[in-house]
């Protein structure tokens, strides 16, 4: 090991020579007149400079420091709720548990109370060990064409980009013979929020887990319930649009093949996405459509030059996760494998008001209803007393919409 070299302290006289060499290099007639005295004045006005400097950059990193704490205030709440952090994150310095905050989490053995407090319409969530109890999970292609090959099936082909869309009926067998045939321009989609719904046994091979048992929308009548396991089976490429669920539900998403991309958008974006003004759900019980033309896989930044400034969190979801993507995110799904997944919805003491909100703003005769005192009902009253005064005309309206979506699917063209 070479032995570190001593710094040379200059001996007094060295140290003198050097201040008359100092004063020697002055030059008597150029810019620089300063006398010795006048040069220690200037070193304590450098210093005096320097303090500032150094005062001033700590003001501004204290500063930015607390606006990104501040920003992230609904997050730091769900931290200060009592008995809801695990032991595990009461030892993690609040700072780090913030910044944890910046991507998806994926987690196991993740309490009902932990959800509620920390993931519940405020932060999506992989959860990794649900799945892997579910008869479904063992759901295979072979599977599915040997025992619904023959059945009829929903999907959207899409050709140049996301927006040129059109829909289709098939059997399920026409459409698995083409399920590797995606292009980065050509893909199909099925996307079929009755395929389960209609065969119930099948859709016993999915268990609602702990997080997802309270539901509201089991209290709405059948004709205008959401239909609550869409079956979505992409080719590479395929993808949804940019959009926030209907009612601004909480949504989720379990996949059992292939790989999924996601983009979400953290609330308060709408600026930068472009959001189409004025568009309706056409659901019977009706609500405002929030999506966004723009294709965040692959955006036009000169056609939507806002959009460079939204911020996304983005994974990927493999096999055996599933995503609860919380009420108000933006989000959009890619399929970067022939991908299988089904797609669901809740409505919970942690999204009702949102959902009953969006619910009003757009039925208002349903509105005109309610009772004065239906602001200081419990969630569970608030719901049964919408469903109660829900006009008939919508009922009816639900069961027609229904008949039409499985006559549709039946008839062959
Ligand atoms: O997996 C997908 O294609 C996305 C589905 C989705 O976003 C939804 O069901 O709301």
């Amino acid at each position: 090991m070479t032995k570190p070299k001593k710094r040379k302290i200059p001996s007094k006289s060295e140290s003198q020579k050097k201040k008359s060499e100092l004063q020697a290099n002055i030059p008597k007639n150029g810019n620089n007149t300063d006398k010795p005295d006048d040069i220690t004045s200037r070193n304590r006005s450098t210093y005096i400079y320097l303090v500032c400097i150094t005062f001033v950059s700590f003001l501004f990193l204290f500063t930015a420091l607390y606006c990104n704490v501040s920003s992230k205030s609904i997050n730091l709440d769900v931290f200060k709720t009592k008995n809801t952090t695990s032991e595990e994150e009461k030892n993690v310095p609040l700072f780090e548990q913030i910044q944890k905050m910046e991507t998806i989490h994926r987690r196991a053995n993740l309490s009902l109370d932990e959800f509620q407090a920390v993931y519940d319409g405020k932060w999506p969530v992989l959860i990794t060990d649900v799945m892997q109890r579910w008869p479904a999970i063992n759901w295979t292609t072979e599977f599915f064409l040997n025992s619904y090959g023959e059945d009829r099936i929903t999907m959207k082909a899409v050709r140049g980009s996301l927006n040129k869309g059109e829909s289709f009926a098939l059997p399920l067998k026409l459409y698995l013979s083409h399920i590797n045939e995606g292009t980065p321009d050509t893909w199909t989609y099925l996307e079929d929020e009755i395929f389960l719904e209609q065969r119930p046994k099948l859709k016993e091979d999915i268990i609602t887990p702990v997080y997802l048992q309270e539901d509201y929308f089991q209290m709405f009548p059948p004709e205008i319930r959401p239909w609550n396991a869409m079956l979505l089976w992409g080719t590479r490429f395929s993808r949804s649009s940019l959009h926030i669920d209907p009612y601004n539900w909480t949504g989720t998403n379990a996949v059992f093949m292939g790989l999924k991309k996601w983009k979400l958008f953290e609330p308060g974006q709408d600026q930068y996405l472009y959001v189409y003004p004025d568009r309706k759900s056409e659901f019977p019980l009706n609500c405002n459509k929030y999506n966004s033309p723009i294709d965040t896989f692959n955006p036009d930044y000169k056609k939507y030059p806002l959009f460079k400034k939204a911020r996304a969190i983005e994974f990927d979801q493999h096999p055996g996760e599933m995503l609860i993507i919380p009420t108000g995110w933006f989000h959009q799904a890619y399929n970067d494998d022939v991908t299988m997944a089904v797609s669901s919805q809740v409505m919970n003491s942690g999204n009702y008001e949102i959902v009953i909100e969006e619910i009003l703003k757009v039925n208002k005769k349903l509105k005109r209803r309610l009772p004065d005192n239906f602001q200081d009902l419990g969630p569970v009253e608030k719901v049964s007393t919408l469903m109660r005064l829900m006009p008939k005309d919508i009922l009816k309206r639900g069961r027609e919409v229904n008949d039409k979506a499985v006559h549709e699917i039946n008839k062959i063209t």
